[in-house]
């Protein structure tokens, strides 16, 4: 236990999982076995000076500069100008031709890149999921401010955006909250739709529908293809997200995906400000903020 709360405390904070057997849960213990005090003060880890200069002196000169900041930049406060750093070091040009792409069905890079013209990166929070929304989001979306892009790396669970999406807007009211899913991710947790409009949580869900399992089978040389022949998947998820409460669009043209994104940010909005979204008095309130899904059609068979 005492190494766990150290972990617990030290270097960059984080999660510490224990595990433990049964029959020591049930055991008794006497009460001075269990009196905790803490190990000293928490320890920080940090580079040298020396080590810093070389990593900006590297950056500064890279021809593509990536710059990692994770858990120890955000908890140094050092996040806001590592952010604006590499904004000002990114260019997408070279991924324009995909971005702007008039073919029907159309792809996940033109919907990303859609939704971020539309949006205000200050006031909004984005997610992805496992699968295709990963790729198409993690390079591309630009946010200028910590924790207003939620990213799961190479660990995300299929649909755990859902959720996800949902405990963010209820910490974040006043934000927009979006995420990007694929649809056999929406397939795992979609019916969460339901809690979201019972609670009047107005995020903006996006499905990605290729007509299946995409992500992982595909390859890197083609990330935003057909879905093998094994992995084929049927659904009209914006019919079934209206089954649950929420208001919903389905767009199979790349011209409608904007206004399609208008009009559900609209909508979102002109259902919301009738007090907080997670009063008890809202909750069942048909005027609640109401969520919205958005199901694109993208290159695959539906
Ligand atoms: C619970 C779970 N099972 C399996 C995987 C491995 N996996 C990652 S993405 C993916 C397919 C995702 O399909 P979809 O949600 O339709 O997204 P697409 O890539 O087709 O856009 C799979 C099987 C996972 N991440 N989580
Ligand atoms: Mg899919």
């Amino acid at each position: 236990m005492r190494r766990a709360f150290t972990a617990l405390r030290s270097g960059s904070p984080g999660p510490v999982v224990l595990e433990m057997h049964q029959d020591v849960l049930m055991a008794q213990a006497d009460d001075d076995v269990l009196a905790y005090t803490a190990v000293g003060t928490p320890g920080k880890a940090g580079p040298s000076d020396a080590d810093v200069q070389r990593a900006a002196d590297l950056l500064v000169n890279a021809r593509l500069p990536v710059l990692n900041a994770g858990g120890g930049a955000m908890g140094a406060g050092a996040a806001d100008e590592s952010h604006r750093t590499l904004a000002e070091l990114l260019t997408n040009a070279e991924w324009m031709p995909r971005f702007t792409d008039t073919e029907t069905p159309t792809n996940g890079y033109r919907v990303v890149y859609e939704l971020q013209q539309l949006t205000d990166p200050e006031r909004t929070i984005a997610l992805h999921d496992a699968g295709g929304s990963r790729g198409y989001m993690v390079p591309f979306w630009t946010t200028t401010k910590p924790r207003n892009f939620v990213a799961m790396g190479g660990m995300a669970a299929m649909g755990w955006s859902v959720g996800a999406a949902i405990g963010t807007k209820l910490a974040r009211p006043d934000h927009l909250v979006v995420h990007l899913l694929g649809d056999a991710s929406f397939g795992m947790t979609g019916m969460e739709v339901e809690t979201a409009s019972r609670m009047g949580l107005g995020v903006l869900t996006v499905v990605i529908n290729n007509g299946g399992i995409g992500g992982g089978m595909m390859g890197m040389e083609n990330p935003a293809g057909t879905p093998p022949e094994m992995a084929v998947l049927g659904g009209n998820f914006s019919v079934v997200g209206e089954g649950l409460g929420a208001w919903t669009e389905r767009v199979e043209h790349p011209d409608d995906i904007r206004p399609a994104f208008q009009r559900a940010i609209r909508a979102r909005r002109r259902s919301a400000g009738f007090g907080r979204s997670h009063d008890p008095a809202v909750a069942h309130s048909r005027t609640a903020r109401r969520l919205v899904v958005v199901a694109v059609r993208c290159i695959g068979r539906n």
